[in-house]
């Protein structure tokens, strides 16, 4: 297959390819030190990236994947417990982190190797490497039990951004700007290795802040990618900053993704920018599905039509496909094609659960296609999934993570509505001591410790006892409209 980045293997030149902060890299610079990390990498099955928003962490994937390698992106606010599985599981063979990074005592005993952005080794040639080798190891959060990694191929990095180069006539010309995580698909994948591919470059902001987007889509950046909690606070500040309605008026193109962004954010943009934000929707297994197209229709509330080269349907519970192009009938969206996943690592079970008999991926989430084929997401099959300032979190993780508190007899997370955040994750308890329950920080922080913060409750109920049907199980919907 041809290379995953053209402009990196192919006479790179003195462009500006990433800038985080006051650190910028250029072309030449990016595929020599890439190529350092190379030369260390090659051969070596999967290898850690401890995934700072850092040019460390750019320069390390871009290593891996040109040397023909699978990248695993590690949270570096992951907690014990988490670390522990990803590292159990994905097995690497060394881990990469930038100069100073302080590790947490869960890699200890793993091989670490310091990423030199001004190292130079001879810029690897992955024109050989087959599409459907492995590319990069993403963990995702099921419904129960631990995360789960999916391995992506460089086949579906390649297709997915094409695709999306397509959807949005994205080229070299273009300047990204974000502050997402570089451990998930929306920061690493469309966020890093997308303009990467095109030969563009990315200005990331080491953590979002308006501040930052204005001064960046203000001094040439043209295209923002956010999750809807970054828009939502865009649209609280756009009253009061008329710098930001500027800097977002002149941008060529404003993405939001991950979750839902509500229709009142979207209405407050537009209104104050007189720009309209455009969704695409995917997902860790998937990569990128559909999206609202550039030169199309940017309709609140809906995320576009399919990429080129995704095949979607909608289907009911009994199996039948939707044909109806009606904006009412729902059914679960399925997808094929070159973008997925091959499977979870170490999972063949719960591989096999995801995939129908004949290649369909099961998304999980419901969807109506409107008259004119845009996708409307109306909801999402389980109600265990939570999905929090664009993360996606696993009740059960949660449960068991809160189950393992001394203060704690039983517990159940659900997910509530949340204005920032889309949902936020709530915690119901029965605890050990009545009369001396832990408190709601201390849980947070037992949560965050083994998990990740991101994770962590944003409250605390309690109870006497979770309401149970004649089968044991927890009613968690009469949680919820307690
Ligand atoms: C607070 N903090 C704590 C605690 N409380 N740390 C430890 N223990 C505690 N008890 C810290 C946090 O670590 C964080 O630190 C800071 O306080 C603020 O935390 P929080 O309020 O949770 O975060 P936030 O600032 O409100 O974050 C909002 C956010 C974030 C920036 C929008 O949710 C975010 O980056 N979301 C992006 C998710 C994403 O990329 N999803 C893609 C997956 P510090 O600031 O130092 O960290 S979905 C995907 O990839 C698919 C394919 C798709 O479609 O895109
Ligand atoms: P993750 O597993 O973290 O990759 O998250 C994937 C999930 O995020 C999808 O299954 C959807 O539920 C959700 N998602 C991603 N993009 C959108 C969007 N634009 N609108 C609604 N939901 C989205």
């Amino acid at each position: 297959m041809p290379s995953l980045f053209p402009a990196l293997t192919d006479h790179p030149g003195e462009q500006e390819a990433l800038r985080f902060g006051d650190r910028r890299m250029t072309y030449a610079q990016l595929a020599t030190a890439a190529g350092a990390v190379g030369e260390r990498v090659r051969g070596r099955g999967r290898i850690a990236v401890w995934a700072t928003p850092a040019p460390e962490t750019a320069v390390g994937v871009i290593g891996v994947l040109l040397a023909g390698a699978a990248a695993v992106p590690l949270n570096p606010n992951s907690g014990e417990k988490e670390l522990r599985h990803l590292l159990t599981d994905s097995a690497p063979a060394l881990v990469l982190a930038a100069p100073g990074d302080d590790l947490p005592a869960a890699l200890d005993g793993y091989e670490r190797v310091d990423v030199d952005v001004r190292a130079a080794g001879p810029v690897p040639d992955d024109r050989n490497t087959d599409a459907g080798e492995p590319a990069l190891v993403v963990y995702t959060s099921g419904t129960t039990g631990p995360p789960k990694g999916a391995v992506i191929p460089r086949r579906a990095i390649a297709a997915t951004l094409d695709a999306l180069a397509d959807a949005w006539q994205w080229t070299g010309a273009d300047v990204l700007v974000h502050g997402l995580p570089l451990f998930h698909v929306h920061g690493l994948v469309l966020g890093v290795l997308g303009p990467l591919r095109r030969g563009g470059s990315v200005r990331h902001l080491g953590k979002f802040s308006t501040e930052g987007v204005a001064r960046e889509l203000g001094a040439g950046a043209t295209m923002l990618f956010g999750v809807p909690t970054m828009y939502h606070r865009i649209a609280e500040s756009l009253p009061a900053d008329p710098e930001l309605a500027k800097a977002l008026a002149g941008a060529r193109l404003l993405v939001s993704g991950s979750a839902a962004l509500p229709v009142h954010d979207h209405e407050r943009i537009a209104a104050a920018t007189g720009r309209r934000v455009i969704e695409r929707y995917g997902m860790t297994e998937t990569l990128m599905n559909t999206s609202v197209r550039a030169d199309g229709e940017p309709r609140a509330g809906t995320v576009g039509v399919p990429l080129p080269g995704v095949e979607l349907r909608l289907v009911r519970e009994d199996g039948s496909p939707v044909a109806a192009y009606d904006g009412e009938t729902i059914g679960e969206i399925q997808v094929r094609g070159p973008n997925l996943f091959t499977g979870y690592l170490n999972r063949p079970d719960a591989t096999a659960a995801a995939f129908t008999g004949d290649g369909w991926f099961r998304t999980g989430d419901m969807a109506v296609r409107e008259a004119d084929g845009y996708v409307r997401i109306v909801g999402r099959k389980a109600t265990d999934l939570i999905k929090s300032g664009g993360y996606k979190i696993g009740a059960g993780e949660v449960e068991n993570a809160l189950l393992e508190h001394p203060g704690v007899r039983e517990a159940a997370v659900t997910g509530e509505p949340d204005a920032d955040l889309g949902e936020r994750v709530v915690a119901w308890i029965v605890p050990a001591d009545p009369d001396a329950p832990p408190s709601a920080e201390e849980l947070a922080g037992h949560v965050a410790d083994r998990l990740a913060p991101h994770k962590r409750p944003r409250a605390v109920r309690y109870l006497d006892a979770l309401p149970r049907n004649d089968m044991g199980k927890i009613m968690k919907r009469a949680l919820a409209h307690d």
